[in-house]
């Protein structure tokens, strides 16, 4: 018998508990799991960086945290932990986040605003281009971004992705590293940016970044908030060389009120919702880590401390 503490916010334990009980019985793996256990009985953690779980130091036989969020800028430098972090890659989350990108980038390939709203009547006799006559890249090309990728090719888009190390996704033109950012926004008729929030992504996109991209271009962003200098993107959208940002996460959540983003006429704001964990398959992944644990396999979806993602 192992002991599985949920350390996530009491509304997560009732969405969850239910889910990771049927997938321990599935998987054959019995467990005590609770949201209250002595720290030093505590073999796995399931965990969400905003819970009050902060410090580790007594969780002494504890053999692997499990993230229930992708991202995991808020728990890479915390240094009370020093087991394996895992980070969530549910299927449910990435099937969220590629119909929440592609019906953005829908949005501003077939210009679908002005027709949408047009009080006065206008009639606009042009027909948007057909998707392989556009292209789209991918700032980050991880489980979300390659998933997203792949629907927008599916579709018919030119796609460019970028990394930082080299990838390989067919029909994708995979760039990478600093040499190959430039590369990749230059083709950026739409950027799409599901990158993780490290010490080498903060303001990825700023004032020269924004500038490579091509005039009247369009940026997504669902990755995180630091990706992008605020300051830098409203200069952008004023001088029309961007011509309008859809912003999911930002760095400071909720995005206060008298933030310019709320605003201004070129920015749609969605208030971090463009995809989340689901129970059910997140909760498969979560057992599938302890199984691997208990059968000295190594664990999926590891973090790289070192790179913070
Ligand atoms: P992954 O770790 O699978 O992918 C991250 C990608 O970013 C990889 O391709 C990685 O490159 C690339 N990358 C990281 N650092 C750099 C860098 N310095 N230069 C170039 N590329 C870099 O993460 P996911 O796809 O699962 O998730 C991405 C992010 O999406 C999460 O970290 C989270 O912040 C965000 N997210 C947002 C949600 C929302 O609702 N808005 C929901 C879920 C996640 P490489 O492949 O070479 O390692
Ligand atoms: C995540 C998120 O990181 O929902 O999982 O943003």
């Amino acid at each position: 018998m192992i002991n599985i503490l949920f350390a996530a916010r009491p509304e997560r334990w009732t969405t969850y508990e239910a889910p990771l009980r049927t997938a321990l019985d599935t998987a054959g793996i019995e467990a005590h799991l609770a949201q209250d256990i002595a720290p030093e009985e505590v073999d796995y953690i399931v965990y969400a960086p905003n819970s009050d779980l902060q410090d580790f130091t007594p969780y002494t036989r504890a053999r692997a945290v499990l993230n229930l969020w992708a991202g995991v800028e808020k728990i890479t430098g915390n240094q009370t932990l020093k087991i394996p972090l895992a980070r969530m890659v549910d299927p449910g989350l990435t099937t969220g986040m590629v119909e929440w990108v592609t019906g953005h980038v829908m949005r501003y390939h077939l210009g679908m605003d002005a027709h949408i709203v047009n009080p006065s009547h206008v009639w606009r006799p042009s027909t948007p281009p057909l998707a392989r006559e556009r292209e789209v890249v991918i700032l980050g090309l991880g489980a979300l971004g390659t998933a997203c990728a792949q629907m927008l090719l599916a579709l018919g888009f030119r796609v460019t992705g970028w990394s930082r190390s080299p990838k390989a996704v067919d029909g994708v033109t995979c760039l990478y590293g600093e040499a190959g950012l430039a590369e990749a926004l230059a083709r950026a008729e739409i950027a799409v940016t599901p990158l993780p929030d490290t010490p080498a992504t903060t303001n990825i996109l700023n004032a020269k970044t924004l500038a490579m991209m091509p005039r009247g271009a369009f940026l997504i962003n669902p990755g995180r908030g630091p990706l992008i200098d605020d300051a830098a993107l409203i200069a952008a959208l004023d001088d029309g060389h961007i011509a309008h940002a859809t912003l999911d996460v930002f760095r400071v959540e909720p995005l206060p009120q008298d933030h310019p983003f709320w605003a201004h006429p070129q920015v749609t704001v969605t208030p971090h919702i463009a995809a989340e964990t689901r129970a059910i398959t997140a909760s498969e992944t979560i057992v599938e880590n302890i199984r691997r644990g208990e059968a000295g396999e190594p664990y999926i979806s590891l973090v790289d401390r070192a790179l913070g993602y």
